[in-house]
């Protein structure tokens, strides 16, 4: 889904859908095999939706409505034509948006959390510091690690100070990657239940932890709106997603939970991003609209339904909208974080499986 455009086919091109990535991607389609220098799309923004300026203003635009719901404290967004779909712009304060941006590089793609790196690696522990301190993934020499007076981890590689005599030449495929490198490789990390995304649907004989219980709090509450008089959500499950510059998620359907009532409750972290909510059909013309850090978006009900993603992110310095991060993020001890945010950008998405 990542780092490059879904399914090219003509077909997929005569979709609503699939025009609508194309306009707004940040880079032109070349045709296939063009030794051509990419060329930066310098798309029309003037009618993505921007809920920043539909909270300043004294009228929502047409087709746009305020949404009350009691007992809810902050301003929640929806569209008159996508029953089940909830904005909640500037949800979390920059405090909480830093909180959430270290959670989710230090704490999240920790085992047994899964990432898109443990298919190729196995398990790595901390990969953050391993990149705070510039070291190496290497082959680890032993399959078991000893980390402490009574654990053992069964790792096929691990974090090295320096590359010299770590990698000996005997030990054949050994190709030492630095941790740096890792970091920007990692796509997404699974809490919770953990999701297989080979069989697209949730495993639960793979061991996990539940959902951090902070992050349970918030959804819950977060997800407030979208939810019947008396019922409580329940967080079982949570997909981190981590883009770089050029990366987008191609549109898709969430479907692999039982109940589509209950909602997803996803969380934008970082540089902004553009949105694009379709209807059930890929033909249907999706909305595009801004994500930015500390956006909330909620999808339940017949937006369950609706084909979603992301076709592009900001990094550039008027667009990426991430001064106050940055500001957070401006001492020395917290010089990675701010060298990761200042080109990416991070998802949470928070489900309720059963
Ligand atoms: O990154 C986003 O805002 C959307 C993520 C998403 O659609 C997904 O993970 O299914």
């Amino acid at each position: 889904m990542y780092g490059a455009d879904p399914a090219d086919s003509a077909e997929a091109e005569r979709t609503a859908f699939r025009r609508a990535e194309k306009r707004y991607k940040l880079y032109k389609s070349l045709p296939p095999k063009s030794r051509k220098k990419p060329i930066l799309n310098q798309a029309d923004l003037s009618d993505v939706v921007d809920f920043h300026s539909v909270l300043e203003s004294a009228e929502s635009p047409e087709g746009i409505y305020k949404f009350n719901c009691p007992g809810f404290d902050r301003p929640v967004f929806c569209f008159r034509d996508r029953p089940g779909f909830y904005f909640i712009p500037s949800a979390l304060t920059t405090k909480e948006q830093c909180h959430w941006i270290r959670q989710s590089l230090m704490s999240f793609p920790q085992p047994p959390n899964r990432t898109n790196l443990t298919a190729l690696y196995g398990p790595l522990f901390d990969l953050f510091i391993a990149v705070q301190n510039k070291k190496i993934l290497v082959e680890a020499e032993s399959s078991v690690v000893s980390i402490g007076e009574n654990k053992a981890r069964s790792c096929k590689y691990s974090f090295s100070e320096s590359s010299g005599d770590s990698c000996r030449e005997e030990q054949g495929s050994c190709e030492p990657v630095a941790a740096s490198v890792l970091l920007r490789k990692l796509r997404w990390s699974t809490l919770g239940l953990q999701f297989d995304w080979s069989q697209r649907n949730y495993d639960v004989s793979l061991p996990h932890n539940k959902i951090p219980k902070e992050l349970c709090e918030l959804a819950k509450e977060m997800a407030a709106p979208a939810m019947s008089a008396g019922e409580e959500f329940q967080p079982e499950a949570a997909i981190v997603n981590y883009f770089g510059p050029s990366d987008m998620l191609g549109g898709h359907l969430d479907d692999m939970e039982a109940d589509w009532s209950k909602p997803i409750v996803s969380i934008s972290l970082a540089c902004k991003a553009i949105f694009l909510l379709g209807g059930k059909s890929r033909e249907d013309i999706p909305i595009a609209m801004f994500l930015r850090s500390g956006d909330i978006v909620l999808m339940a009900g017949h937006a369950r339904e609706c084909f979603h993603g992301v076709p592009r992110i900001f990094t550039d310095d008027e667009h990426a909208e991430i001064s106050g991060l940055m500001s957070q993020f401006s001492s020395e001890d917290d010089r990675c974080f701010m060298d990761y945010i200042k080109n990416s950008r991070i998802n949470i998405n928070i489900r309720q499986v059963n």
